[in-house]
């Protein structure tokens, strides 16, 4: 691994500026080793990986450049979840915690009968996550509603027949690894309690990324001892030969020939 000695020093706005591919990163450079900025650069480098259409005008802040799902990974679970979901006249898909529109875009791009609902807290992030579905062309599919999904999602399920959710929500930061086993506890809101509330006001068809060093066991004790008949199936996402994220499918986006690791 190439070990970055020296960094450039860039301001979420810097970071968000449209660039070339050819076009070197200019910037000041950073003497002291606790430059948060120097965190954000080994996203900045994957850029490509997170959005390949990040020189057409793609929007980030920070928490959006660590936070944001690499692409082929939101490609491939927005397939899944509409190819699980079975063929239908449209498809209503609730993103509920959608920072700045990785998983939204993905599910939009599946079909022109896939709306998506993008929820946010950030008002800045969830402009961020509009301007970046117009990049991708799918803006006319995405609702975007500003709030807490919490909340939002008690009055959503009455008036909607919502097909499935999609959960990413904040780890804590990018510290979540220093844990060897991440409990969805340490999320704010709280795992959990987002799985269950979903099954309750929205839909049992949930798909949930989460840090690849979750406790596994706890989630499948947490889940079952909730309502036995809840089982999911996780699968690991990579990035080349690197898994990044674990994503637990519930209800319908179960595969049926996979089973439950529960290492
Ligand atoms: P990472 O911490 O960059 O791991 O997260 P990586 O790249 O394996 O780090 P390394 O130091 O081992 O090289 C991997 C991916 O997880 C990120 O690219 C995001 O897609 C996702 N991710 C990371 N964090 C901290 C969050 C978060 O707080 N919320 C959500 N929804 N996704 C996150
Ligand atoms: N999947 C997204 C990244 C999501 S990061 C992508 O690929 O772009 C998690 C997001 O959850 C952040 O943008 C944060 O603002 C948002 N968030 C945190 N608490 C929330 C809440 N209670 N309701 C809605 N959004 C929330």
């Amino acid at each position: 691994m190439t070990k970055i000695k020296q960094v450039p020093v860039m301001t979420p706005s810097e970071m968000s500026v449209k660039r070339r591919r050819s076009e070197p990163i200019k910037s000041k450079l950073s003497s002291t080793s606790h430059n948060p900025n120097q965190a954000i650069l080994k996203y900045y480098y994957q850029r490509y990986n997170l959005f390949s259409k990040y020189d057409e005008g793609i929007l980030m802040d920070y928490e959006a450049w660590y936070s944001v799902t690499p692409e082929n990974i939101a490609k491939h679970i927005a397939e899944r979840v509409i190819q699980s979901l079975g063929t239908k006249g449209q498809y209503l898909i609730v993103d509920g915690l959608c920072g700045v529109g990785g998983n939204l875009i993905q599910f939009a791009l599946q079909s022109p009968k896939v709306r998506v609902i993008g929820i946010d807290i950030n008002k800045e992030r969830l402009d961020m996550a509009k301007n970046n579905a117009r990049v991708y062309g799918v803006d006319h599919q995405c609702d975007f509603v500003l709030g807490d999904f919490c909340e939002i999602m008690k009055m959503l399920g009455t008036r909607n027949q919502i097909d499935a959710v999609f959960l990413s929500p904040p780890w804590g930061g990018m510290s979540y690894l220093n844990d060897e086993k991440y409990s969805l506890n340490s999320m704010t809101p709280n795992g959990y309690d987002l799985i269950t509330s979903c099954q309750t006001y929205l839909t049992k068809n949930i798909a949930f990324l989460m840090p690849r060093n979750v406790d596994k066991q706890e989630l499948k004790k947490k889940v079952l001892a909730n309502q036995p008949t809840d089982t999911f199936d996780l699968e690991e996402n990579r990035v080349g030969n690197k898994i990044k994220t674990i994503t637990a499918y519930f209800g319908e986006l179960q595969d049926p020939i996979a089973t439950t690791d529960s290492e």
